[in-house]
């Protein structure tokens, strides 16, 4: 993956988007599962939806949250009736009550372990903070699972250009990833969104990663 950007057509042009529905329990209905899927997975209030929506260049395929925590089931995206942008619930959110904090985990957890079709996660961190124990959680969950996983910084037009590239060094370094891995994002400035766009393409093209 190369970080400089090339001239020419931008990845993922986006044709048709559908909402095909939401999964609320671990088992619950989710749509089928026939087109390859891209996981985005982070804590609340990191800018998923922001992140989303910039993504698919539409307003308001994910709403953005005034009120963190409130997304509590995973939300199936399909684009271009070819890949399947997946949104996982927001994790995390200290305001949220123990009762349902107990919920996601098992949610997110069994979309991972189970989807056929899952090619890759998207974990967002705000590149200002240093990761959470969720946060460090989940990257250690999906290491695991073995995943090909994408980290975004989001929010880096709330730093200078400096900074943002200290946080980078120092996040990469701290997390155990490799450079590739992690691309700085902004809804604001949607500086990163050809990037992922192209990382999302990548996944989705190469062969699945589970075994047998
Ligand atoms: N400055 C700035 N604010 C952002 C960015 N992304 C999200 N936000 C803000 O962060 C808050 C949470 O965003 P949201 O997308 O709802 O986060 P989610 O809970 O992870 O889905 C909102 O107030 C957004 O406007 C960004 O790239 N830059
Ligand atoms: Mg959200």
């Amino acid at each position: 993956m190369s970080r400089t950007e090339k001239p020419g057509p931008e990845p993922l042009v986006i044709r048709r988007l559908a909402f095909l529905g939401g999964q609320a329990s671990p088992g619950g209905w989710r749509p089928e599962a026939v087109l390859p899927e891209i996981a985005f997975s982070g804590r609340s209030n990191v800018g998923k939806s922001s992140l989303l929506n910039t993504l698919v260049r539409h307003n308001s395929l994910a709403r953005v949250s005034q009120q963190p925590g409130k997304t509590r089931e995973i939300n199936f995206f399909a684009v271009n009736d070819a890949l399947v942008l997946v949104d996982l619930p927001g994790y995390g959110y200290a305001r949220v009550a123990q009762q349902e904090r107990a919920k996601w985990r098992p949610l997110i957890e069994s979309y991972l372990e189970t989807s056929t079709q899952l090619r890759g996660i998207v974990q967002l961190l705000d590149v200002r903070r240093d990761p959470s124990p969720d946060d460090r959680q989940m990257l250690e969950f999906l290491a695991e699972l073995g995943v090909p996983t994408i980290v975004t910084l989001t929010k880096v037009d709330k730093l200078s250009a400096t900074r943002v590239a200290t946080r980078v060094s120092e996040i990469t370094a701290s997390l155990g990833l490799e450079p590739v891995q992690v691309i700085p994002f902004s809804a604001v400035t949607r500086l990163g969104r050809d990037e992922l766009a192209s990382a999302v393409e990548e996944l989705v093209a190469a062969p699945t990663w589970r075994q047998g």
